[in-house]
């Protein structure tokens, strides 16, 4: 049964329908804000400024039993291929899995693989960091540059703009994604080659951009380097599920570092593709990272569901999708350091849960997908807020903050804080006409200056930014995907969606490199385009 004939989900209908005003919900209730808040693994999690009853959540963890979410969790955490149009088991859990755990894949216990590659990490990262790793001239390595993509490169990213306050700040960190020129060129025009390292991270090692920048990245290596191609070995590593393909590409198999086929590349930044960042943080603040996100898994995993933060986080952005027509949400890390947050959410959320047809291949019945955009705090206030709070939209909004500073100036954090509890405050009880009037706002002005509230948040708090408070952000919003995967009955671990678009710039290379006028036999607007494009770049 699809769980849009579930009574629950008809209840639902009705309750989005008749759901009193935020305003009324908190005078009802004084108890209301205990109800709806956790403590738990490290984070604070206050939902109770949003569209809920105590009826509402009863109504939503019913869909997630009927969805069978234990069974799920349980499946994903064991091994089972629950990946099931790719034939894979899905574990990332298993690496950030303590040395003592037992993970079985098809029947080889993965956690001593994981750690043993751990360890050749952390080798690793000693060796440049403390200068014992040298440039193929003797220099040490002050400068890395990740190369790769999509999953290969925004957890990176991410992870390393968040907690750059751990960082070593003696090394220079670049990553370069995009097949854009500009991108390699902007990274690497005032490193100097002979101190520079390469990290290529591609799981497949075939990806076009990634490929095509590694080998841009070699000429400029070898033409700054004199044309020694034996200097490839001390500047290149690579990090990759093919030895066969990093073999072929030139680099040396005894620098590379692996990873599995049950490792999903945007669930990828706790495994290798994570190098860039122990080498940035060190090996104990890389596995203090692991270790919060452990334990985000493990009270997804145990935790009952109406105590669970990631599972309530997940049913309440289906409860705004399929119930209330949210099309998008807000992410506000009031927190400068996850200023690349949001853009690391966008491919976790959507390209895990943008799918139009349930695991049995049949349509889906309700909205799937939460789309998430946002800035840091203050910045987006002075931005896009307005349209949050007076706008005809519903958008629910996240609020990332931790209570202290990695940079306490003077009364700067109060003011940051201050304007986080604010926020919430207005979008939830907003500003009456009456209120308006009685500041003695001229008549014709006052619908303007009327905030009508009801207008939905979760917080979402920790004590401070450590590299183990990430990894509990992380995993909650990778679980909360999770969870309304399985209320969707769809594959979050898949993304055959982007594959169209690859394979139709593959034909297209070639019409615009060669010599000769093709003959092109796309759509109209498709051909004018290329033609246009050939024309104007040989004016
Ligand atoms: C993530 C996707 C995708 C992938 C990139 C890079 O889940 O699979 O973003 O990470 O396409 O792939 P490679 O690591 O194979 O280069």
């Amino acid at each position: 049964m699809n769980l849009t004939s579930h009574p629950a989900w008809e209840s639902l209908t009705d309750q989005a329908d008749t759901i009193p005003h935020l305003a009324e919900l908190f005078d009802e209730d004084p108890r209301r804000a205990e109800k709806f808040q956790i403590d738990a693994a490290g984070l604070f999690f206050d939902y109770s400024k949003n569209l809920i009853t105590e009826a509402t959540m009863k109504s939503l963890l019913e869909l997630a039993n009927a969805a069978g979410l234990r069974d799920r969790i349980d499946a994903m955490f064991r091994g089972d291929k629950i990946n099931t149009t790719e034939d894979r088991a899905v574990l990332h859990t298993a690496l950030r899995a303590p040395r003592t755990a037992s993970i079985q894949v098809d029947g080889v216990d993965v956690v001593p693989e994981v750690h043993k590659v751990l360890d050749r990490m952390a080798v690793f990262s000693d060796r440049i960091r403390s200068g014992e790793w040298k440039g193929h001239t003797g220099k040490r390595i002050k400068n890395i540059v990740n190369i790769g993509i999509g999953g290969s490169d925004l957890g990176p990213v991410m992870a390393y703009e968040a907690l750059r306050h751990y960082t070593d700040r003696s090394l220079t960190f670049r990553f370069v994604s995009n097949v854009d020129g500009t991108d390699f060129a902007e990274a690497t025009h005032d490193l100097d080659p002979s101190e520079t390292l390469f990290i290529i991270s591609s799981k497949t090692f075939t990806t076009q951009e990634t490929m095509s920048n590694a080998s841009t990245a070699r000429d400029w290596l070898l033409c700054g380097l004199g044309g020694d191609a034996a200097a490839v070995a001390k500047h290149f590593v690579a990090v990759s599920t093919s030895a066969e393909k990093v073999a072929a590409f030139g680099i040396d198999t005894a620098n590379m570092f692996g990873f599995w086929d049950w490792v999903g590349g945007r669930y990828s930044m706790v495994s290798a593709i994570g190098l860039s960042n122990m080498i940035a943080l060190g090996a104990d603040h890389f596995r203090d990272m692991l270790a919060g996100f452990h334990e985000m898994d493990e009270h997804f995993r145990t935790a009952p569901f109406d105590r669970n933060i990631p599972v309530l986080h997940g049913l309440l952005g289906l409860w705004y999708s399929d119930f209330f027509g949210a099309q998008t949400m807000a992410v506000l890390p009031y927190e400068q350091y996850l200023k690349r947050f949001p853009a690391y959410l966008q491919q976790l959320t959507m390209e895990s849960n943008g799918k139009h047809v349930q695991l049995n291949g049949s349509e889906v019945d309700a909205d799937t997908g939460v789309i998430y955009w946002g800035e840091p705090g203050t910045n987006g206030q002075h931005s896009f807020y307005q349209l949050i709070h007076q706008g005809t939209r519903l958008i629910p909004c996240d609020f990332i903050a931790f209570a202290k500073s990695l940079n306490p100036l003077g009364r700067h954090h109060d003011l940051l804080m201050s304007n986080v509890f604010a926020q919430t405050e207005a979008l939830a009880f907003g500003k009456t006409l009456d209120e308006v009037e009685a500041d003695g706002t001229p008549a014709e002005l006052a619908p303007h200056r009327v905030f009508e509230g009801n207008r939905p948040s979760n917080v979402i708090m920790g004590e401070k930014l450590t590299p183990a408070a990430l990894g509990r952000l992380v995993s909650l919003y990778e679980m909360s995907v999770f969870t309304q995967s399985v209320l969707w009955n769809i594959n979050p671990f898949d993304q055959w969606g982007v594959e169209l678009g690859k394979v139709l710039a593959q034909r297209i290379i070639p019409e615009l490199e060669s010599a000769e006028e093709p003959d092109l036999q796309h759509d109209s607007s498709t051909n004018a385009l290329i033609r246009r494009y050939r024309k104007l770049r040989r004016a």
